[in-house]
């Protein structure tokens, strides 16, 4: 049988994303390209481990989040739905402290679980998922789903998730993204 050393597979991610491939993802599009003008920084890497395809099998992947925000939002993954719209995935939090952002497709209704380490999280079939870091260290996860599952990144591409996460008094707070928006540039 196969093992991976999670620390080993950290150092060895299969990919890597920094600011400027997660175009559209934050909120604040001001806040977006003065950050990006300040530099390109890495804002994750997962690395996936893939043993075995077909029915039956999983997959599961180490996702490796910085610290960070750009304006008032917390760094995040891009965010999708499974291609495969039913399968499930469980998370669990190894390090930092965060947030699973899930968003049902069919009702819309969002939710915010915890991503800490030792606690398990459960990401139904049909809901949108994004994680969210709101420490001040690396939020290190693992995903497991199954081996069929996929990714479909356009359909939140299009309209993004309707709540985002933001520091607000020193904590992370869960807000509808037009209100959040408007409180950037209130009317005169
Ligand atoms: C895969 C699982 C995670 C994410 C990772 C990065 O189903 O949910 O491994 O791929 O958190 O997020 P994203 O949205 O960029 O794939
Ligand atoms: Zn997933």
């Amino acid at each position: 049988m196969d093992s991976w050393n999670l620390s080993a597979i950290e150092n060895a991610p299969s990919l890597r994303r920094h600011l400027s491939d997660l175009p559209g993802a934050f909120a604040d599009q001001r806040a977006y390209a003065a950050a990006l003008k300040a530099g390109d920084p890495l804002v994750y890497t997962v690395s996936a481990i893939e043993p075995a395809s077909g029915e039956g099998q999983l997959h599961y992947a180490l996702g490796v989040l910085m610290p960070g925000k750009v304006g008032a939002e917390f760094f995040l993954t891009r965010g999708h739905f499974h291609a495969w719209r039913a399968a499930a995935e469980v998370y669990v939090g190894l390090r930092g402290e965060g947030s699973l952002l899930l968003e049902d497709e069919q009702t819309g209704a969002s939710r915010l679980v915890p991503l800490v380490p030792n606690q398990v999280a459960y990401v139904p079939g049909h809901t949108a998922h994004r994680t969210i870091n709101t420490g001040r260290e690396r939020l290190v996860y693992l995903g497991i789903y199954p081996a069929g599952a996929g990714h479909d990144y356009g359909a939140m591409a299009e309209r993004n998730f309707r709540q985002v996460v933001v520091e607000q008094g020193g904590g992370a707070v869960l807000m509808d993204r037009v209100s959040f928006l408007k409180s950037l540039h209130p009317k005169p």
